[in-house]
């Protein structure tokens, strides 16, 4: 079994542009514990435990979406309560995302998965443990992101640190 989960997925050089909103939320929450650069992901839909033939039929699945590329702008950070992490997320969610998320969730729950949150809201989670006040709502400079790629990725314990790897890559276009 291994732990599971679609997720949109940045590039490096996004994930860099990520950190300076990262030092922005930090410094309004400084005892937060900040997320891995090569962490930062923008999850569709959270699977939990999954077997080698279920992931292989999420894979299957999966590759049969065709979905176009699209632009998604992050604007304004914000926290969750539960569980405390400080995000940053679009004001805008853009038509091709929520097509997008949708798609996905439904391949999920058509192999069994249920989601774990009522309302889907996508975010950016910069930093985890934060105990802000949760009326938290501050608007930044617009980061435009282009997304051509979504992927399946495995979150697991390696050297002592939790990552989350990709396993399959899925492009939009
Ligand atoms: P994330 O913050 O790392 O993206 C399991 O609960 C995971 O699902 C959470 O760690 C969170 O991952 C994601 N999640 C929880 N609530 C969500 C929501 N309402 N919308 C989208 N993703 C959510």
């Amino acid at each position: 079994m291994a732990r599971l989960f679609f997720s949109l997925k940045f590039s490096e050089t996004q994930q860099q542009q990520l950190l300076a909103y990262q030092q922005q939320a930090l410094s309004l929450c400084p005892q937060a514990k900040a997320v891995a650069s090569d962490n930062l992901h923008l999850t569709l839909f959270f699977l939990g435990e999954v077997d080698a033939q279920q992931q292989q039929r999420l894979v299957a699945a999966a590759s049969q979406i065709d979905r176009p590329a699209f632009v998604l702008t992050l604007d304004h950070l914000a926290c969750f309560a539960k569980p405390e992490i400080l995000y940053l997320a679009p004001s805008q969610i853009p038509a091709p995302l929520t097509a997008l998320q949708q798609q996905v969730a439904a391949l999920c729950k058509a192999e069994g998965f249920n989601d774990i949150h009522d309302k889907y809201r996508p975010h950016v989670t910069l930093a985890r443990h934060a105990k802000c006040p949760p009326a938290l709502h501050r608007p930044l400079a617009p980061l435009t992101l282009q997304i051509n790629q979504y992927a399946l990725y495995c979150s697991a314990r390696q050297d002592d640190r939790l990552q989350y790897r990709p396993l399959h890559c899925f492009s939009l276009g």
